[in-house]
Order: structure tokens, then C-alpha cells, then sequence
């Protein structure tokens, strides 16, 4: 039987909506309803089912890529598994992301229309307004994979689906526009990605009473400062500094001395690849600039900032020579001349800070020639550690144009994938150990807590085996024997510390872990395929060898004192916020970079644990970044690491919702005459009564300790159903609704 509930006034709805096994294709029109339906198991032999629950062989991992690659042939990239929301990158503008889309997944219920990012953004955003809870999407994925496409969508989505007002329309503008600067200044292309996020992104959105966005505040993480003065082959600097160079006006090119030719730039030539055919350049500039006054950046400030980006140029192009004794001289006075003026610092000081140091030793300062390496080393600290900071800067100065106190947030996460390259560094290990944090928060928040929360609500629960990270976790982490302790311990070290030495360490400490392994055996053979420099890492989503040359640089991220007092002395106001002199008198040493970063994460996963999640898995199809390939052994691979079938098994397993008693019964008690306007006895009592009035059937629901378990979704759909029924009676507004019934 087919029940419906449905307002008329919506022009046109097409909704493709699949319940228990069949498929309708139902369009509702001001003619009335027609439904089209296609014989149920052709439609699923053609498109597949929308939630993986649905897949009558559950745990074939075959039938549920065959079910990914229908789906993703017929352009459906959006499957569930439950309330996880899996998406497959088509390489291609789909039309699904129009007006009408958005319209159609405004307050309507998550399981009534096709599978959508818009579907997972309506349902936190209704959550977050019902039950005052605030709500956070995790978006993870390998690089490539859709994550940041994906975040741009959902804040799309708010903008235009929420409450606006004129205060907020400008909110939503700076939202929006945060996007294009914060990715023409944080991301590059890579060999994965053309436009890889180099960053990691946490936002909160925030809304008022009225559910209309009215601010936000941005989080930053770890930035792959190392690309500013070096890329490998095929990939390229941050997006802006071609941004510049190709869309820059004449004359502002000429007043910040640059060339428009990337290739005159050594920082812009080390990937040999200044052009990308999917990027303009030339266009993207006008967005940002265009971006940067909207979000209210002054022409002073802009000027600021691209001057900040020139000087980078300009210290990438100077060159030293070597005197005899060694000692490295500045062999391109006209940089200096550029980088005086762009900086507002005396290039005299300058130039002597960029071939000498100086450090304080028992209180007094000692000053001593740098020789070729260390000064082109001590320039390149110099150009990371500026744009680095005026990275930061940036986004603080972009939630200082968004701020706002007292809201309700949906948190947005969208951060680097995990990846491998050819050639491994300290980056790839930070953020492929930022992806083992928050496939761990996944774990534990989806298969753990699920199997956990069972138990404590004395609900019989069978044991689904799943693989846990939180041994790799703990391999990196670990206070004293982790691998970050170790790279900290070979930082501080004074003496003959180095790259190798850390390796050492490690094999030392942690040579026999099941997860690490270096080129040498227990036994002494030398291992095939590894590198003497590399250790490898067996992560939850596969091998990565990492080559230590750069570890301990990298780490300690040292910029010399000198070079520090001449950016304190700038005259550009930026720069003046980015090196505050108080640094200059704190002895202490600054944390590490790797430590900063496993503090950081460690917060973020304080702030996500606080939150209710949802959560995108994006999958990556093939890696030639093309339309229409859908590559089986890539793809079963990325199912496999993203715990996918693990998750299937759990969601098919339990229940599909749960309910704390006073949320159920606060929501539904106006259904049952016992249970209103108020129950007076137990909660468990009052839910038990109104389920009973009800008629849900024993099987369908399960009483815990403080929640009710649902276990269809469609037994839910039937009561909100009635609700909406019972409030159309009493004239209350009617969201759009339909509910299928078998
Ligand atoms: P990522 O964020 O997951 O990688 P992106 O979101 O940048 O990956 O996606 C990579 C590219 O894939 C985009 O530039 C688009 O060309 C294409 N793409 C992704 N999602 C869609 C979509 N829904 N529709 C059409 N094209 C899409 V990384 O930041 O590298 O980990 O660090
Ligand atoms: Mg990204």
C-alpha cells in the first residue's frame, strides 16, 4: 500500500525513494502524483540500493562495490550506510547541486529522498535546531577523494536554505568567501590533487535562535609550510603566488618588482610545472582579490599581504656566494633592495641577518658567519616561518570578520587526506598520522560506541570484529616510546644528533612493533625495497615509507634569532602582528612542530567528541583524476581502510535509531492521550505507553536503560508521519512529507 502525505505547492519534486526492497520513481507535480514504477528488481538491478543496509548480501564485500559501481555509472555518487553518508568523486559537474536541490532536502526527513550531502546537512542542521545539540560532519577521505568539494557544498547548502537577514546575508557572503582565499593561500596542486588541501580545516558554523547563520570561527592545522621553498616534481607552490604573477594588474606587479613569468622564481620552479589545465590563474585571481573585500579586508591590508607574498618571491631569488673561509655573502643586491622596501626593514640589517646568527649563550649574544648551506637554509627558515604566519594571521583575521557569541554550531572538518607519494617526508607523516586520529574518532565514536552503548543500555548485542588503529595511534604518540617523543628527544639533543641517529633510535625502541619496520632486520639483513633512510609505516589504510632526511629540521622549525628581531622591526602591519617581540625574551624553547600539531589534534578531538557527528566517507574512483573510471582494486582498497564493511556490519547488526526516553517522549507524547500534555510517572513508563498506543510491534523497538531502539528506520517515518498529521489538523504549518508504507 502507498500512503501519502504531500504538499501540493512544490512545482515539481522527482524523488527517487527506495523502501524495504523495491524502488519507486515517484514525481509529484501540480497535476497530481504519478508514480512510475519501474518493475522493482530491474530499477535494482540497474541502480543498485541507496543504503547499503539494503544489500541483501551484507557482507560481501564484491556486492557492495557492484553496488557503488551501478550507482556511480547511473552518476548516483551518494550512497548511505545507515546515516553515514558514502560519496564517490565523479570527476565531473553533475547537476545536482542546483537550487531546486537544495529546496528539495529542506526539512525533510533523511531516509525520504535519495542519498545527498544536502540530505546529511538538512539532518544536522535539523538536529542541532530540535535538539539543541550541537552537531560536527567529518569528512575524511584520501586525498582526491571529494572532502573539500564536499565541505563547500554543505556551507553552500546553509547559505541558501537558512534564515537570512540582511546582517546575515553578509555572514554568509564572508562564509562562502573564506573559501576561495583561504584555498589560494593554503593549497597547491599536488601529483593526487590539483587543488590539495595543503592546511588542515576545522570550521564552526553558528547560528542563532532563528536557525539563521550569523558567524563562524575557523581553526587551522598544520600548515605544509616546507612547499613555500620547495615542491616536488609535478607539483607546484600555493595557488596564490601564480594567482599573482598571472592576474596581478601591470602596475602592481611593477611597484612589488615582479615579472609576470613563474619561471623566474626559483620558489615556483623546483616541481617544473607552473602551468595546471584544470586551474586559471588569471580568473581565480579576481575571485580572491574580489574574496578579500568582501570579507572585509582594507586596500591597505591587501597591500600589506601581497607585499608580504612578493618578498617571499624575492628571498627565494637571492643567491649567496662563498667567500674563502667559507662564510656566504649576498651576491643579489637588488632582492634586498626589493625586500627593504616590501618588508618596511633596513636592508643592511637584513643582509646581515640573512648571512649570520646569532644566539644567546649565558646571557650574552654571540654572533657568528653562516656558510653557503646554513644561510640558504637560514633564508628558506626565513620565507617559510613569514608565510606561515601570515597564514595564521589570515584566518585570524578572517573570524575576527565573522565573530559572534552564544550560537549553536554545526562543525565543518575538512582535512588533508591520507597519501602517498614516491618520496615520503615529515609532512606525509603528519598528516597521514592526522588521518589515524580520525579514523580512530571514527571507530570509536561510530563501531565502539555503538557496541558499548548496547552493553550499557542492556541491550544483547552480537560482537562484530573490527580492526582498531589505536594501535598506530599510540605508536606515533606515546608519551616517551612513541615516534614523535623520539624525533622530540633527537631534537633536543645536543651533539651529533641527526636524521640517521633518530632512525637509530627508533629501530632501538621500536624495531619490533608490528606496525614499523625499518631496512634492517632483527637479524641485520637488509630489507628489499626500503630504502637505509626510511622506516615504513604500516598504517590503517596501507603501507607508507617515510625517508627521515629533513625529520629533525623540520621539527625543531628554527628560525634564527637575528632574522626574528629584523621581522620585529618591520614596518608592514601584518608582519608586525606575526613576529611580536615578546618571543624575543622568552627564553624558553618553542615546542616542536610535531608536538604542536599532536596537541592540536588532541584538542580537535576534544572538540569533535563534544559534538553530535555525522559523517561523509568520500572515495576516490581512479587515479588519472578522469570522469566515468571506476577503478575495482582502488576502489575495494579505500572500502576496506575506511572500515566500510565493518560499519555495514555494525549498522545492519543494531538498531538504526535510538532515542534518550525524555527526547522521544518530549517529540511524541502529543500522539497518545496517556502520555498528554504531560507524563507523570517513569520515563521508560511514559515511552513504553505511547510505543504501545502506537502499535509498534516487539520486534520492531527495544527498551534500554535511557533510550528507546528503533529498529526500522520506516517504523519512525510512521510516527513522525502522525505527527505531522496531527499538526496539520491543528492547522500548524506543514513541512513537506511523504511516507511510503508497504
Ligand atoms: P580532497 O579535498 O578530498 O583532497 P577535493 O575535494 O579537492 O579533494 O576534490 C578533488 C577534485 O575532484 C576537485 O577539484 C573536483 O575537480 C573533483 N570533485 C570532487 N568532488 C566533486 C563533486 N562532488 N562533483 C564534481 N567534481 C568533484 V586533499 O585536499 O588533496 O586530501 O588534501
Ligand atoms: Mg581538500
Amino acid at each position: 500500500m502507498l500512503a501519502h502525505n504531500v504538499d501540493f505547492n512544490l512545482t515539481r519534486v522527482c524523488l527517487e525513494c527506495l523502501f524495504a526492497s523495491s524502488i519507486y520513481r515517484i514525481a509529484v507535480g501540480s497535476d497530481g502524483v504519478r508514480i512510475s514504477m519501474e518493475s522493482a528488481l530491474t530499477a535494482r538491478d540497474r541502480v543498485g540500493v541507496q543504503d547499503f543496509v539494503l544489500l541483501e548480501n551484507h557482507t560481501s564485500e564484491a556486492a557492495f562495490i557492484e553496488n557503488l559501481r551501478k550507482r556511480f555509472k547511473e552518476n548516483l555518487i551518494y550512497t548511505y550506510i545507515g546515516s553515514v553518508l558514502v560519496s564517490v568523486n565523479p570527476y565531473k559537474d553533475l547537476e545536482i547541486y542546483t537550487k531546486n536541490h537544495m529546496e528539495r532536502y529542506r526539512g525533510v526527513n533523511f531516509y525520504e529522498v535519495s542519498p545527498h550531502v544536502y540530505a546529511v546537512s538538512d539532518n544536522s542542521y535539523r538536529s542541532m535546531r530540535t535538539e539543541h545539540k550541537d552537531q560536527c560532519i567529518l569528512i575524511s577521505g584520501e586525498s582526491g577523494a571529494g572532502k573539500t568539494e564536499a565541505s563547500k557544498k554543505i556551507l553552500q547548502y546553509y547559505a541558501v536554505t537558512c534564515p537570512a537577514s540582511d546582517q546575515v546575508e553578509t555572514v554568509k557572503d564572508r562564509l562562502l568567501q573564506s573559501n576561495p582565499v583561504l584555498e589560494a593561500f593554503g593549497n597547491a596542486k599536488t601529483l593526487r590533487n590539483d587543488n590539495s588541501s595543503r592546511f588542515g580545516k576545522y570550521m564552526d558554523i553558528q547560528f542563532d535562535f532563528k536557525g539563521a547563520p550569523v558567524g563562524g570561527h575557523i581553526l587551522n592545522y598544520l600548515l605544509e609550510k616546507s612547499r613555500v621553498v620547495h615542491q616536488n616534481h609535478g607539483e607546484r607552490n600555493f595557488h596564490i603566488f601564480y594567482q599573482l604573477i598571472e592576474g596581478g594588474e601591470e602596475d602592481l606587479l611593477r611597484r612589488l618588482g615582479l615579472e609576470r613569468n613563474p619561471q623566474q622564481y626559483q620558489y615556483l620552479v623546483k616541481g617544473n610545472c607552473p602551468k595546471v589545465s584544470s586551474i586559471n590563474d588569471r580568473s581565480d585571481w579576481k575571485v580572491v582579490r574580489k574574496a578579500l573585500s568582501v570579507i572585509g579586508f582594507s586596500e591597505d591590508e591587501v597591500e600589506e599581504l601581497l607585499n608580504i607574498i612578493a618578498s617571499v618571491l624575492h628571498l627565494g631569488n637571492i643567491q649567496y656566494g662563498g667567500e674563502d673561509s667559507g662564510n656566504a655573502y649576498i651576491t643579489t643586491d637588488t632582492q634586498i633592495k626589493y625586500l627593504a622596501r616590501l618588508l618596511g626593514v633596513d636592508g643592511l640589517v637584513l643582509k646581515e641577518a640573512l648571512t649570520h646568527k646569532t644566539i644567546i649563550a649565558k646571557g650574552e649574544e654571540l654572533k657568528s658567519p653562516l656558510n653557503l648551506e646554513q644561510a640558504s637554509s637560514a633564508r628558506d627558515a626565513l620565507s617559510k616561518a613569514v608565510y606561515g604566519r601570515t597564514f595564521t594571521w589570515l584566518v585570524n583575521k578572517i573570524n575576527v570578520s565573522l565573530t559572534y557569541k552564544n550560537a549553536s554550531v554545526i562543525g565543518l572538518l575538512d582535512i588533508y587526506g591520507f597519501e602517498v607519494f614516491q618520496h615520503n617526508s615529515f609532512e606525509q607523516f603528519c598528516i597521514n598520522y592526522c588521518n589515524e586520529k580520525l579514523q580512530q574518532l571514527f571507530i570509536e565514536l561510530t563501531l565502539k560506541s555503538e557496541q558499548d552503548e548496547y552493553e550499557a543500555e542492556g541491550i544483547t548485542w552480537e560482537p562484530v570484529q573490527y580492526f582498531n588503529n589505536k594501535i598506530i595511534c599510540d605508536l606515533v604518540e606515546e608519551k616517551f616510546k612513541g615516534i614523535i617523543s623520539i624525533l622530540d628527544e633527537e631534537c633536543l639533543r645536543p651533539g651529533d644528533a641527526s636524521d640517521i641517529t633518530f632512525l637509530e633510535k627508533l629501530e632501538n625502541t621500536v624495531g619490533g612493533h608490528a606496525h614499523l619496520t625499518t631496512h634492517k632486520l632483527a637479524d641485520g639483513k637488509t630489507r628489499k625495497v626500503m630504502g637505509r633512510e626510511e622506516f615504513r609505516l604500516l598504517h590503517y589504510a596501507g603501507e607508507v615509507n617515510y625517508n627521515v632526511n629533513g625529520f629533525l629540521d623540520k621539527n625543531n622549525d628554527l628560525l634564527f634569532r637575528n632574522l626574528k628581531e629584523v621581522m620585529c622591526m618591520s614596518d608592514n602591519k601584518i608582519l608586525t602582528q606575526c613576529f611580536d617581540r615578546a618571543e624575543l625574551k622568552d627564553s624558553k624553547r618553542p615546542e616542536t612542530a610535531a608536538t604542536q600539531f599532536k596537541t592540536s589534534l588532541a584538542k580537535l578531538m576534544e572538540i569533535l567528541m563534544s559534538k553530535e557527528p555525522s559523517y561523509v566517507r568520500c572515495i576516490k574512483p581512479n587515479d588519472a583524476k578522469q570522469a566515468g573510471r571506476f577503478d575495482d582494486v582502488l576502489i575495494r582498497h579505500q572500502v576496506k581502510y575506511l572500515g566500510l564493511m565493518e560499519n555495514l556490519r555494525v549498522r545492519r547488526a543494531g538498531f538504526a535509531y535510538r532515542r534518550h526516553y525524555e527526547t522521544f517522549l518530549q517529540r511524541y507524547k502529543s500522539l497518545c492521550p496517556e502520555t498528554w500534555p504531560s507524563w507523570q510517572g517513569k520515563l521508560a513508563d511514559g515511552v513504553s505507553t505511547l510505543v504501545k498506543h502506537l502499535g509498534y510491534k516487539p520486534e520492531e523497538y527495544k527498551l534500554g536503560r535511557s533510550k528507546i531502539f528503533i529498529r526500522f528506520p520506516k517504523t519512525l517515518f510512521a510516527t513522525e508521519d502522525a505527527l505531522e498529521t496531527r499538526k496539520h489538523s491543528l492547522g500548524e504549518r506543514v513541512t513537506y512529507h511523504m511516507v511510503l508504507v508497504d
